[in-house]
């Protein structure tokens, strides 16, 4: 039996364009998500987050589920277009209204919420009015959301997360345009991922200054896949190491020191924003745990080859910056995403964070995977789920042993939702939704999750 530490946090994670629906009700503005996922071919099979699982309306009954799940912290976002229409302005009371009866139904079943403030949703208006990201004016309008957020919830809402993964913001969204607003850049994600930046660490500077009593802790998450040096060349292992900094380093490094990673500086060159002394200051040391949301692993190996940013929907970043050759092992077996289940590699990356940032606290806040889930009489038998969380949780228990000052997990996700640019034909849930029905049904996942979080180990 591998037991975790007593104080260690169990959790599900999900997130509000992907599972809540009623995207014209209650006073809500529109984000980039709902105006990109009605624009014909940028989504599989045309699928949109109108209606979603229409958590809006079931968010009682979810709760429920939670509740008979044991589940002791559920991790969600807030749709900014829902609480400012616009994205600056007086605050929608229904939007407030909403959010406030969610947190209040999960404290009565001794649920603890993790709120993320942005998790993709971008009010339209800051989109068509100020270009969204590119713009520095958006760090001033994140805070005033933020503060409107931390006012009226944080009473309530002692875990905070700034941003969830800049990087696909920036990648996903300015460089390889499959996220929106859809643009292909080599220059725009970094600037997207300066002000997202900038925006962070002048929220959790308002955070600590003005809601201090609140008594509460507030982060980044930030993905990161795996980069294993594909052989032990130098090269090869040089290589690697650029990809995680290219990736993690990007955000980890302006947070724990105060700027991009060396190798960043010296290959994006001109392209790659600097920052005021002021902005370092407050950069620095904004964070109180580092939030990691992993999938994948993949190998890496120099090349000469400058492939140039495009259409692509992979993981590598920009590439031609890197010069870094990514490949799996054949032998590897894959998700429905197509992504490697590679279980030690979440053990090295825990590693190489713990090393490189001086033994942060970090907190799983997404881990899961995706499967082509059937319902078979009325049931979801999903073994190979089961089997991918064991063995990504073996690592974590490994990496705790070793020192590593991890303190929670929480799985992606709690139910199938709107995958994104994949639509609905991804399914990530430990609860099955019938789109048509809209009845949650549980895999076996979830009678294991529970006997996890009962036992507090497997
Ligand atoms: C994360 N990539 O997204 C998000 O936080 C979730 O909203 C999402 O549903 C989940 O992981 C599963 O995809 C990612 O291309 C999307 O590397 C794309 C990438 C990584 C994470």
């Amino acid at each position: 039996m591998l037991k975790f530490p007593s104080d260690f946090t169990w959790g599900c994670t999900t997130a509000s364009y992907q599972i809540e629906g009623a995207w014209l009700e209650g006073g809500k503005g529109l984000s980039i998500w709902d105006a990109f996922s009605h624009t014909p071919g940028k989504i599989q099979r045309g699928h949109t987050g109108d209606i979603a699982c229409d958590h809006y309306h079931r968010y009682k009954e979810d709760i429920a589920l939670m509740a008979e799940l044991g589940l002791p912290a559920y991790r969600f976002s807030l749709s900014w277009p829902r609480i400012q229409p616009t994205g600056y302005g007086k605050p929608n009371p229904k939007g407030i209204r909403f959010y406030s009866k969610l947190i209040d139904e999960l404290l009565k079943h001794n649920i603890i919420p993790w709120v993320t403030l942005y998790h993709w949703d971008l009010p339209l208006a800051l989109q068509m009015e100020f270009d969204g990201w590119l713009n520095p004016k958006l760090a001033d309008f994140f805070v005033d959301y933020a503060d409107i957020c931390f006012s009226h919830f944080g009473d309530r809402v002692k875990h905070w997360i700034t941003f969830n993964e800049p990087w696909v913001t920036a990648i996903l969204g300015f460089g390889q345009g499959v996220f929106p607003p859809g643009r292909v850049s080599n220059r725009e994600p970094y600037q997207v991922a300066h002000q997202m930046l900038r925006s962070h660490g002048k929220a959790v500077e308002l955070y600590q200054r003005k809601y201090h009593h609140q008594n509460g802790e507030i982060g980044m998450v930030c993905n990161c896949d795996w980069r294993e040096p594909k052989s032990d060349r130098e090269k090869d292992r040089e290589a690697a190491q650029r990809a995680v900094e290219f990736f993690l380093g990007w955000f980890g490094d302006p947070i724990y020191f105060g700027d991009y990673p060396e190798v960043m500086r010296y290959r994006v060159t001109d392209r790659l924003p600097q920052f005021t002394p002021q902005e370092r200051d407050q950069i620095k040391g904004s964070t109180d745990f580092w939030g990691l949301n992993h999938y994948t692993t993949m190998y890496a190996s120099d090349t000469e080859i400058t492939k140039k940013a495009g259409k692509a929907f992979s993981n590598v970043g920009l590439a031609e910056d890197q010069n870094v050759q990514l490949s799996v092992d054949p032998k590897w077996k894959k998700t429905s995403m197509g992504w490697a289940i590679v279980p030690w590699g979440l053990n090295k990356l825990l590693h190489w964070i713990d090393e490189r940032y001086n033994r942060p606290k970090i907190v799983i806040t997404e881990n899961g995977c995706s499967l082509n889930d059937k319902m078979l009489n009325g049931m979801v038998d999903d073994p190979m789920r089961i089997d991918y969380l064991k063995n990504y949780l073996s690592e974590c228990h490994r990496a705790i042993q070793n020192g590593v000052q991890l303190k929670g997990y929480f799985l992606w996700s709690l139910m199938d939702n709107f995958e994104w640019a994949f639509g609905y034909t991804k399914r990530f849930g430990i609860y099955y939704i019938d789109y048509i029905s809209k009845k949650r049904i549980p895999k076996s996942s979830v009678a294991w999750y529970k006997q996890v979080i009962s036992n507090n180990g497997f």
